[in-house]
């Protein structure tokens, strides 16, 4: 299954649906709403995805998300962004990769991808990612990126306590420190199509701090 949180991403959601159903075209996609503003649900739909709604925020969307798939029984569950910036061609390297793996999550930082970051949001990246690495005691190096694989025992394991604020590198140091297998491989990426990021600069600060925070947590706790 396809989980796609999406908020206020109407003009780009269809694509995004159409472009999964392509490569996957009997595979089930989830698109996760809150409080949009513009007719993401309706372009959704009309793609042919499944809208269901959570509560507010990226984390809770996932998780809304994962909730439903292991419900159904879905076998796999793949978690990419509504905005385009994840291509379609790279679900399966991720799905093809939970042979070897718990959680596997596409990346932008290792040979192949050719993603083109700002610097500011490089470097934040590359520190949390290090910091990650330091509380995993395993090497991370994308740790927010939205393009992960999941297998549904290992969704299982993590979606009673899954994060409702923030769930990038946190999720990733929480899942190691259970005992999952967190591999990363390259995927393709893209900027996202359009639209409104939920980080902007000054918000962005905030958030790398929290999940500074949060990622430590995850350490000790
Ligand atoms: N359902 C739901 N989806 C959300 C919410 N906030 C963000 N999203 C979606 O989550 C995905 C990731 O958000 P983005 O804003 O793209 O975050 P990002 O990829 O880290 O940032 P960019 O690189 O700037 O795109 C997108 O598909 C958003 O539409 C929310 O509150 N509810
Ligand atoms: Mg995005």
């Amino acid at each position: 299954m396809i989980v796609i949180p999406a908020r206020n991403e109407g003009p780009r959601i269809g694509a995004v649906v159409r472009e999964v159903r392509c490569v996957a075209p009997d595979v089930p996609i989830v698109v996760v709403v809150n409080a949009c503003a513009d007719d993401t649900e309706v372009q959704a739909k009309k793609a042919g995805a499944t809208v269901i709604t959570s509560g507010s925020g990226y984390a809770r969307a996932l998780r809304t998300g994962f909730i439903h798939a292991l419900r159904v029984g879905a076998p796999w569950v793949v978690q990419m962004d509504g905005d385009g910036q994840h291509p379609a061609a790279g679900i399966a390297a991720l799905q093809h990769s939970l042979k070897a793996a718990d959680l596997v999550v596409g990346s932008r930082f290792m040979e192949g991808s050719g993603y083109p970051i700002p610097l500011d949001r490089n470097v934040a990246i590359q520190l949390l990612g290090r910091w990650a690495s330091v509380c995993a005691r395993q090497r991370l190096r994308d740790i927010t990126s939205g393009f992960r694989a999941w297998r549904p025992d290992a969704l299982a394991m993590m979606v009673a306590d899954y994060p409702e604020d923030v769930a990038d590198a946190n999720v990733l140091v929480r899942a190691v420190r259970r005992g999952l297998i967190v591999r990363e491989i390259a995927v393709p990426m893209r900027a996202r199509d359009g639209g409104v990021s939920m980080h902007t600069t000054r918000s962005g600060v905030g958030f790398a701090l929290r999940m500074a925070v949060l990622t430590g947590w995850e350490a000790v706790r």
